[in-house]
Order: C-alpha cells, then structure tokens, then sequence
C-alpha cells in the first residue's frame, strides 16, 4: 500500500547515509531529542498540521541509535502528529525499554489515558510555542496540563523562539517542576554570545535551577553552516555553566530543515566541542538525562 500522505514540495528527508562518528559516546549515552513520524498510512498525520514530512519511522531511528553508538533515546512528539501520540507510542513499546517519550495532550485528557502514557514511558509534555508550527494555544490550558502531569512527576518541555522569551519568562517561572527548554531557546547566533538576549536566557537558567536546557540544534541555528562554529560557543557556554542541567540531541529526523541537511555523524562528532572534558560528556549524554528520563521509581 501506498502512503496517503505526500510530503511537501519543499521538505527536505532526513540525510541517507551519515558518516560513523569519530567520537565514541560513553556507555549508556542518550540521544534525548529525536522524533519518529509516521509511516503515514499507519500512523496519519494530524489534520491541524503546518508540514507534512518524510516518513521516519522507528526501525529507521532505532537503526540509527546503534549505528551512531548511543544507547538510548527521547522520542518527542512532533507537532505533524498533533495530539496523537500513537507512532510515539509504537515506538516506545517497540524499543525494550531502551526509549521514553515526551507527549502532546489536550487539555482535557483523563487520568486514564495519561496513566497509560505513563506505563507505555512517557515522561513529560510539550508546550510548542513556535507561530509557524502550531496554533495557540491559551495559557490556562497549559496550566490545567501542567496540574495533571505533577503527581506523575513528569516535566515540561518547552519550545520558542529568541524573541518570545522576554513575553514567556512569567508564565514559564510560574510553571511547577522542571522544565526542559528545547534548542537553547533558539539564540540568533549571529549576534554571539554576550548578545543580551542570549545573556536573559542564561540568567533565567542561573535563577531558576528547575530550567533545563537541550543545547541542540546547531544545524537549525546555524548561520555559517557546518562546522557549526558560530553554534558551539553557545552550546558550550551552556555545558560548562550549567554541568547537571544540560541534554544533547540529534533532533533526527530533523523537520522543516530548508538549508542543510544534517549528517547525524556530523553532529555527534561536535559532542567533544560543545563538553570538552569526559566529566562533562558523562553528565550531558548519561547522568543528566538517565536522571530525568530512566529515575528509579
Ligand atoms: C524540532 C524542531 C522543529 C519541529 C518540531 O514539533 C515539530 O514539528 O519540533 C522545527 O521545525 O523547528 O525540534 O524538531
């Protein structure tokens, strides 16, 4: 059977065949942002949604987690998927324990459902605030979310843009439990590291120690392209000022990417630029998101 769904003209699929790493990720490393969509026909993507991509389906993503050298993943729930966490979900059942999940829920889900989300391994939410990728939503239906996950000790992930965070900062510091900021708050690396919008963001971290934050995506915030240079001193800036409080990801299959198409091999081999020592390889890719993610309960 053919898929129902034709991706957009203009997406770009997921790179075909990245290079092996020269780095080699400590045991029990994590890949803590990556996405699974589709395939299509069984897994439709949402009505409400901005793109339709690439299928990029489990087997594809658990393939490239052994092939990168990693040992686990994140899948978060991709806004092409709205608020149907089902090929998530397949994705968590299917990978032995070695994957949890970051869902999209409405408002008014039931405690049943999201006690089974919960027992399929999910372990946080996501509030997307990107314009282009998603229809507003208001604020206090985040807050009613925000209550019914608590007692499930789940996290927030949240995902917006530089220019949204002066706006955001109320309403995120008024949110209970951590937060997980996704992208580094996606900083205008043009303008370096002592821009005053990339230095609020690192003081609402240095203020706020329930703020976590996902130094990914360089290959999205880039200007300068590959190497990436002109993203490594903000991921590192990060790292090195908040040790324990830091995620790395692939961000496979790397949605709505117009410009590059990054080679996951690439981006794994930044990982000794962004944590130069081992100390801070072990906190970012195993002790930090074992913590969040595998905790015993
Ligand atoms: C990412 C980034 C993007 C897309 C999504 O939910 C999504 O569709 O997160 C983006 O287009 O910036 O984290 O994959």
């Amino acid at each position: 059977m053919t898929t129902p769904f034709t991706m957009d003209a203009n997406y770009r699929p997921f790179h075909p065949n990245p290079r092996k790493p020269t780095y080699v990720p400590p045991p029990g490393a994590v890949d803590a942002h990556c996405h699974v969509f589709g395939p299509g026909e069984e897994f439709p993507y949402a009505p409400e949604r901005k793109y339709t991509p690439c299928d990029a389906p489990k087997e594809t993503l658990f393939a490239l987690r052994d092939f990168l050298g990693f040992d686990k993943n994140v899948i978060v729930q991709a806004s092409c998927h709205g608020r149907d966490n089902a090929a998530m979900v397949d994705a968590l059942d299917a990978s032995g324990g070695k994957a949890k999940g970051v869902a999209v829920v409405r408002y008014d889900i039931g405690d049943d459902e999201l006690k089974a989300l919960d027992e399929a391994g999910v372990r946080g939410v996501r509030f997307n605030f990107v314009k282009r990728l998603v229809d507003a939503t208001p604020r206090e239906n985040y807050l009613r979310v925000a209550e019914k996950i608590a007692p499930l000790g789940w996290h927030i992930v949240v995902y917006f843009e530089a220019p949204d965070l002066a706006g955001l900062t109320p309403f995120l510091t008024s949110l209970p439990g951590k937060i997980v900021v996704d992208h580094m708050g996606r900083p205008d690396v043009g303008k370096g590291v002592n821009d005053p919008d990339f230095q609020r963001f690192v003081r609402l971290l240095a203020e706020h120690e329930n703020i976590w934050v996902k130094v990914t995506c360089p290959e999205r915030l880039t200007v300068a392209g590959p190497p990436y240079d002109d993203v490594v001193p903000f991921q590192r800036t990060l790292v090195e000022r908040f040790p324990d409080r830091v995620l790395w990801g692939t961000d496979w299959p790397h949605p709505n990417m117009t410009w590059i198409v990054p080679d996951d091999g690439e981006l794994v081999d930044l990982i000794p630029r962004i944590a130069p020592t081992p100390e801070l390889q072990q906190k970012l890719l195993v002790d930090n998101p074992n913590r969040l993610y595998w905790p015993a309960r």
